[in-house]
């Protein structure tokens, strides 16, 4: 009986680490991206590109606020941060909607839109939960032609965000 009790407690301390370590796994596969136009993790994800580890989980970028990198600082994605890598332009109009497809709802506190450094728009979600697909109209200006957008999700409860790049043709 004793010896059995033991025993018990010995899994339980066993499986508690291995359930702690899980954990963070199973929530970083989790956030989201931009899916259409087609960001570089979704054209890995599709395989319109061949890519490393993002291509199983382009929602994935995630970094400190305040990047400007395509890879959110994450050095497994690199890649994307790659401008001569073949990444699809897709054409778009001078007002065009951007579409994220989030797998986890975080609350928000901006989403934005920069290119060439320059920030062309901003959505203040004010910390509230976002719905499972968000889309912006995003107007460019005076930018045309070939552009690359980086689109940034601020989480409103983290001190973190999420990083897609849009390799864009402004017509
Ligand atoms: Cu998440």
């Amino acid at each position: 009986m004793h010896a059995k009790r033991k025993t018990a407690l010995a899994v339980g301390a066993v499986l508690a680490p291995v359930l702690a370590l899980s954990l963070p796994a199973s929530s970083a596969s989790a956030h989201g991206y931009i899916s259409n136009p087609p960001s570089r993790q979704a054209q890995c994800a599709a395989g319109t590109v061949s890519c490393g580890a993002i291509k199983y989980e382009p929602q994935s970028v995630e970094g400190p606020k305040g990047l400007t990198s395509c890879s959110g600082g994450n050095s497994g994605f690199a890649e994307l941060d790659d401008d001569s890598k073949g990444w699809a332009v897709t054409p778009v109009n001078r007002s065009q909607q951007f579409e994220w497809k989030l797998t986890a709802r975080h609350s928000t506190s901006t989403w934005q839109y920069f290119v060439g450094g320059e920030k062309i728009a901003e959505f203040d979600d004010g910390g509230a939960q976002p719905d499972a697909t968000v889309t912006h109209q995003v107007d460019f200006g005076n930018k045309t032609g070939r552009q690359k957008v980086l689109a940034v999700w601020n989480i409103a409860d983290t001190a973190n965000a999420f990083y897609a790049c849009i390799d864009v043709n402004v017509g």
